[in-house]
């Protein structure tokens, strides 16, 4: 049967009425503590009739922030702020994972207890600079970790999993895109290890597939998607060979039986692309496949109706617009986002964006 954005899809024990998906995004607005707030509720709960809806990406651990406030899922307190949006978002009918994050080297020491340097595979310094709310900073040369510190990051992973549980979510999504820890580890143009954790695709992969056993364990493969960006050049990231990297990524994903694969297909640095087959990914991994890039409602009805894609993530159109499903389904227009509220502020730009009956 051919289907449609409208047509359920199971992923593992994701249960999505529609193939709309809400992409993680970040809009540093969590409380003090890094506590997402009341609004945050608001603006999740006014979206849930996407399919799924991905939460902003939130650090596992303090060290793995990188942006100004990003919420966490590592505290008893933001647990309890996360407690607020997941029963608001199921109270509306929606179902949310969270996002698990460890920036690695996108990072600066004003971020870092006790103003340490950011961690990383390596000691590699990424071009570019960092947002530090006070102003722009060159991103700083991070310090490599220590194989004996590998088994602590894991570890973060599962108790942030552990945490989103406790917090009501339905699910993770294991940030494995767009230049953080894990994609650091993966690609090497950042990884230049000499440990077991570098070098070979097998070795570059290995902490990722530590993360993911080790999450999967905790809290069961039907609970855990992830997400990948093979052709990403954000955050100063590149790779030797991207198509045989994440050729077994994806098979990796797929023997460990996780709910979806969520890949970003292509490069919003605005890169040329590497060329990657987005096709050879997708016969690699037996879940449920999920497509982002700057899909419009047209081109992700044809990838879904082709069997090329199971669902697509939509970023910017979810920010402008709350009832996306419905514009979608009335083929109605679409508010545009403003860019100047996507980072910080208040409810201006997050949960003011009229619905199409309130027009
Ligand atoms: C834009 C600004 C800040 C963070 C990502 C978490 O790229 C992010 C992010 C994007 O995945």
């Amino acid at each position: 049967m051919t289907q449609t954005l409208f047509s359920p899809l199971v992923a593992g024990d994701l249960h999505l009425p529609n193939r709309i998906v809400m992409a993680p995004l970040t809009r540093s607005r969590a409380g003090a503590g890094n506590v997402p707030g009341p609004l945050a509720a608001l603006y999740y709960a006014q979206r849930a009739s996407a399919g799924l809806l991905i939460s902003e990406a939130t650090q596992v651990i303090a060290s793995g922030q990188g942006y100004p406030s990003t919420p966490g899922i590592h505290s008893a307190e933001q647990i309890a702020g996360w407690q607020r949006v997941t029963a608001a978002v199921h109270a509306a009918g929606g179902r949310i994972v969270l996002q698990l994050w460890h920036v690695g080297r996108i990072s600066h020491r004003s971020f870092q207890p006790g103003g340490a340097l950011p961690v990383a595979p390596s000691a590699i310094r990424p071009a570019g600079q960092v947002f530090i709310g006070s102003g722009m900073a060159d991103f700083e040369t991070p310090r490599a970790l220590e194989t004996a510190e590998l088994p602590a990051i894991v570890q973060a992973y599962v108790d942030g999993a552990a945490n989103a549980i406790a917090a009501g979510f339905d699910g993770v999504e294991i940030h494995a895109a767009n230049g953080y820890l894990l994609d650091q580890f993966l690609r090497d143009g950042s990884n230049r290890r000499d440990d077991a954790y570098g070098g070979s695709i097998e070795n570059r992969t290995r902490l990722l597939r530590e993360v993911i056993a080790a999450v999967t364990a905790r809290i069961g493969a039907g609970r855990t998607g992830m997400r990948i960006s093979p052709e990403q050049t954000f955050n100063d990231m590149h790779d030797s060979a991207p198509q045989a990297l994440f050729n077994r990524v994806a098979e990796i994903a797929s023997e460990a039986g996780l709910a979806y694969l969520h890949v970003l297909e292509g490069d919003i640095a605005g890169g040329p692309g590497a060329g990657v087959d987005y096709g050879a990914i997708r016969q690699r991994f037996h879940g449920a496949y999920l497509a982002n890039h700057a899909y419009t409602g047209e081109r992700a009805a044809q990838a879904i109706a082709s069997g090329r894609v199971d669902a697509v993530a939509f970023g910017k159109a979810f920010i402008a617009n709350p009832d996306l499903v419905t514009r979608l389904q009335l083929g109605a227009a679409l508010n545009q986002a403003d860019q100047a509220t996507f980072y910080g502020g208040d409810a201006k730009g997050y949960t003011d964006y009229p619905l199409l009956a309130a027009l």
